[in-house]
């Protein structure tokens, strides 16, 4: 199985996701931003994440990561139970629409866009649809993590929203902070950095 990837890229949730499952993978540093790429990526229009596995090709982070864990027997990650899943669901659609438009839309002007182009109104505006969209999190403190007591891909998906929303300089609430710092500690987190910022 082959993941394509990008340094500290939503690639990480797919290497986050791989760890945690115990799956072993090889992973390939695509040249993301080169003009003349020697390693592309052979997603249709060149992005990460994209995973090959033998005949099967998969675009699109959560795609990749529900196709793992449904290849992946007896995993906790994405529950069978109906009533768990339809919670893990909810958060992974709350990440995928409500954090993720205005964080990465923020992300992409303060990181990508040259300072001499950035629009400040639109920086204004995702600031603040950020802050909304965090400020709805609700964080069950009944609850070990977001969705159920078990660490589940809407866990990942939740934590890099929330770490690109601290780049981008926003203070998220203390319960956000804390949840997120307990997401940061797992070791499947650490070795799943280490391996998508590797060269
Ligand atoms: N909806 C896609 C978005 C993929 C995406 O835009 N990835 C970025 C990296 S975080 C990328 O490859 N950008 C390069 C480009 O758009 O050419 C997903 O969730 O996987």
């Amino acid at each position: 199985m082959k993941i394509y990837r990008f340094p500290k890229s939503r690639s990480l949730k797919v290497l986050w996701t791989l760890e945690e499952l115990g799956i072993d993978y090889s992973s390939i540093s695509v040249d993301l931003l080169a003009e003349n790429p020697l390693t592309r990526s052979p997603h249709p229009f060149g992005k990460v994440p994209y995973l090959v596995d033998g005949d099967i090709s998969i675009s699109e982070t959560l795609a990749i990561c529900i196709y793992l864990c449904e290849k992946t027997e007896g995993n906790l990650l994405y529950p069978t139970n109906i009533e768990t899943k339809a919670s893990v669901n909810t958060w992974l659609s709350f990440a995928a629409t409500e954090l993720e438009s205005s964080i990465w839309g923020l992300l992409k002007q303060l990181v990508f866009v040259p300072e001499e182009k950035r629009n400040a109104d639109l920086v204004l505006y995702f600031t603040s649809e950020a802050n909304k969209a965090i400020s709805q999190l609700s964080i069950d403190e009944n609850l070990q993590w977001i969705a159920c007591n078990e660490f589940t891909l809407a866990d990942i998906f939740i934590a890099q929203m929330l770490q690109w929303a601290k780049a981008c300089g926003i203070t998220l609430p203390s319960p956000a902070d804390a949840y997120l710092d307990k997401t940061l500690k797992r070791a499947s987190y650490y070795r799943a950095v280490e391996k998508n910022d590797a060269p």
